[in-house]
């Protein structure tokens, strides 16, 4: 269902959630699984792509009705619980929620939104950065990739779900929670 370089970002991308999963303790198939598939319906028709997102019954924010690009992670999770019969929520919600993440997300839900930002193929610049912030702790890694995500979002003028704005609120209360971090 893809070519050859998002095949390889796939596998990078599982990759990566493995390694995350055995620091931070998740069930490494699982994130396996979802690192996979997280991307399968991204070169699926655009039409093909609405239809599913439409028939999926999740929730769809205006943003996501407006931007193709976050279509793919609803298709997908309609996608591998319709044709491939995976039944686990956690599953399916992270690649729902892999390219515009939600408030209080499952270990497993951080890790594939992270695992896809830092996966070992990605170049941008800070890529490191980000990746040791993932490795080392996913709440900070989720404030600190939401942040950036935002801004480059919003420098594009492109449209910002409720859900992604939510889950930069939530990982900054999280973050300061966790103790008084002024970097
Ligand atoms: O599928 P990938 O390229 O591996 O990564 P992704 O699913 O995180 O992002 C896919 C594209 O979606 C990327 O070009 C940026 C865009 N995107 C991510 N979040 C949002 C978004 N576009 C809009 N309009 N709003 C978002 O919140
Ligand atoms: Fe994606
Ligand atoms: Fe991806």
């Amino acid at each position: 269902m893809l070519g050859k370089k998002r095949y390889i970002h796939s596998c990078n991308v599982a990759d990566m959630c493995i390694k995350l999963a055995e620091i931070h303790g998740e069930d490494v198939k699982k994130a396996y699984t979802a690192g996979i598939l997280h991307d399968c319906r991204k070169e699926a028709d655009a039409e093909v792509q609405r239809a599913e997102m439409l028939s999926s019954g999740y929730y769809v924010d205006p943003a996501e009705l407006a931007s193709k690009s976050t279509w793919h992670g609803i298709s997908a999770a309609y996608y591998i619980r319709e044709k491939l019969g995976i039944e686990d929520e956690d599953i399916l919600n992270a690649v729902r929620y892999h390219t515009v993440a939600h408030a209080a997300m499952t270990k497993l839900e951080k890790i594939v939104y992270l695992g896809d930002l830092v996966s070992a193929e990605r170049d941008f610049p800070d890529v490191e950065k980000y990746r040791a912030y993932a490795l080392k702790d996913l709440d900070d890694a989720m404030y600190r990739a939401l942040k950036w995500s935002i801004g480059n979002l919003s420098q594009n003028d492109k449209k910002i779900p409720v859900s992604t704005i939510e889950a930069y609120n939530y990982y900054m209360d999280r973050r300061k929670k966790k103790g008084d971090r002024n970097d």
